[in-house]
């Protein structure tokens, strides 16, 4: 279904202008978050329409799965193709729709889909391919056992803002290459990025029932998380909003992948590099105005260097240039929200009641102020057009007790705090609800890997950060409260797909042993395997062969 922008017009007055996409009329309208301008409109899709569409994919389903991967990944390169040609105007959609530099919507959303549309185009058979288990002593009684995948049938990705390309295209290709069906629903702040990445798979011939994008807001992604016909549900965004998938999805034992949020750590030892850990700092917790799952969320740093680790990240944080998205020049843009923007008033705010001190940044960049600026229209009681570019903030003298060093800010706040010893850091590191991605700062390597080691998360990196979710080859996803389940990789591709056990008696003419009637040898027999064939040695197990042979024979008899 194609946006309509021509269509109610009369809802482009200002009462109505706000950074939260507008219900209205049973569609959703699209703005640009630096400028407010409107993008486009797009319905919203109600559960009746919902398993409609589930119904659709399942029937397309069958007949794709039965295509063999070569044939699959044909369509999946055609669309690398297309992103390929068009790469400039899908990153300036996704710039505009987003907020987020031009330059990302290219670094950090387009290249890392490329490589990875060809990676699964490459590697999924590989991945994929059935496996032989080694039985033990069963082999000797004419028993194989394989492995083979099995696509799960209906895939539901319900995707978030942030990374409104990257994350739920990822999703598709790599459900789509294991065979199954897809039902996307794209963040309401983003429905047009999820409709152009219909778009493409659409003229990468893809048949239209088996990627079908279902607009909508929370209501559209509670119908689908219910649907009792979906086979499973990969879900990023909140925790509360994880929470309440998970409980959806409970009622109908649909199995999920669960990509929530981070407060990830970044430990710089009195060993690392400084000016390179400065420099990652603040690519790691500013890029995307601070909007990443991954972001630097809060920086410990060895007592000994602070000072002048500090410095340099102070001054390239002053070094940022703040434009539109669209602006080829601009580092840092505007953030999606009002909502996420308020966040980070909220964290910033109890930093500074709590003793905090800002070092730069730490308030809206008047540049971009708005007339509407911090007021609100009483006829619609929603927040008028508000300035969304937030200053890259440093924050110093933090405790953990502040909002900022515990709650996940996601914005453009970086929080550093000392450590006097290297278990110091790592205890704190690891005293958080979240487990998603930490960064650990040395040159010594030996340090970082065992640094590494003792942290608790999905992802730690050594000397690098934030950006292994552009990896298509290793596993995505976290521990604790940052969800479960895993996106990308080998671990990420088995998710959409079911082991399916095949097991073979090669001598079917016999009973098996341990079939009625419970004799005598029987009981016999079953001493000597619970004593001599179970603890995988083949010579004690040779020792049982007398109580075998005893009732094959009467197991002969008996036939
Ligand atoms: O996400 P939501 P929001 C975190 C970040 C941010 C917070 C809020 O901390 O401040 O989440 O973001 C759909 N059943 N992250 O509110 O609501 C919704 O329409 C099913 C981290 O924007 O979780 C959208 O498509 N679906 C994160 C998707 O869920 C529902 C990225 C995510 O929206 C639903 C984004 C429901 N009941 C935010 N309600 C990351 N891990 O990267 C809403 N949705």
């Amino acid at each position: 279904m194609q946006p309509s922008p021509h269509t109610a017009a009369h809802l482009n007055q200002p009462a109505l202008q706000n950074q939260l996409p507008v219900v209205a009329h049973n569609e959703i309208i699209s703005r640009d978050p630096a400028t407010n301008q409107e993008l486009g409109r797009v319905p919203v899709f109600t559960q009746p329409e919902i398993e409609s569409m589930i119904a659709r994919a399942r029937a397309a389903q069958t007949a794709w799965a039965a295509k063999s991967f070569d044939e699959r990944a044909r369509i999946i390169l055609r669309a690398r193709q297309i992103v390929l040609d068009e790469m400039d105007a899908i990153a300036t959609l996704i710039a505009r729709e987003s907020g987020k530099p031009v330059a990302e919507s290219i670094s950090m959303e387009i290249v890392p889909t490329l490589d990875l549309m060809s990676f699964f185009a490459r590697h999924a058979a590989r991945i994929l391919k059935s496996e032989r288990i080694a039985l033990g002593q069963y082999t000797f009684a004419g028993r194989t056992s394989h492995i083979i995948y099995k696509p799960l049938g209906v895939i539901a990705i319900i995707a978030p803002w942030n990374f409104p390309w990257a994350i739920p295209l990822g999703e598709v290709v790599m459900a789509l290459m294991a065979g199954n069906s897809v039902i996307l629903k794209p963040s309401e702040l983003t429905s047009l990025v999820g409709l152009k990445i219909k778009d493409v798979f659409t003229r990468a011939g893809l048949h239209n029932d088996l990627l079908q994008v279902a607009t909508g807001d929370g209501m559209t992604g509670a119908a689908l998380a219910a649907s009792p016909s979906v086979n499973k549900i990969m879900f990023t965004g909140s925790v509360a909003t994880g929470k309440r998938v998970a409980a959806a999805a409970a009622q109908n034992l649909t199995p999920i992948v669960l990509e929530l949020g981070g407060k990830d750590p970044m430990i710089v030892c009195r060993d690392a590099d400084l000016p390179v850990a400065a420099h990652a700092a603040v690519w790691g917790a500013f890029a995307n105005s601070g909007q990443a799952c991954a972001s630097v969320e809060r920086c410990y740093v060895h007592e000994s260097v602070a000072v002048e680790f500090t410095n340099l990240v102070v001054a390239a944080t002053k070094n940022l240039r703040q434009h539109h998205g669209t602006n080829e020049a601009s580092d840092v843009a505007a953030m999606s929200s009002e909502r996420q923007a308020q966040i980070v008033d909220a964290h910033i705010n109890d930093a500074l009641t709590r003793g905090a001190r800002i070092l730069t940044g730490g308030k809206r960049n008047r540049d971009f102020a708005t007339s509407d600026d911090d007021t609100h229209h009483a006829d619609t009681h929603t927040p008028a057009h508000t300035n969304l570019f937030y200053e890259p903030t440093i924050l110093v003298d933090v405790d953990d007790a502040m909002l900022v060093m515990h709650e996940e800010t996601f914005g453009p706040v970086l929080p550093i705090k000392t450590f006097r010893t290297e278990d110091e850091a790592v205890e704190w590191a690891n005293d958080s609800p979240f487990g998603l991605t930490a960064s650990v700062w040395t040159r010594d390597l030996k340090r970082g890997g065992r640094l590494a080691a003792k942290i608790d998360a999905g992802t730690v990196t050594v000397n690098e950060v934030l950006y292994t979710h552009g990896l298509a080859a290793t596993p995505w996803g976290g521990i604790k409260q940052s969800g479960t389940g895993r996106t990308h990789g080998k671990q990420g591709l088995l998710e959409l797909v079911y082991p399916q056990h095949i097991h073979t008696n090669r001598l079917p003419r016999f009973a098996d042993l341990w079939w009625f009637n419970y004799t005598p040898s029987a009981h016999t027999l079953f001493r000597q395997l619970a004593r001599r064939a179970t603890n995988g040695s083949i010579l004690q197990s040779a020792l049982a062969f007398p109580a075998v042979v005893r009732r094959f024979l009467e197991m002969r008899r008996r036939k």
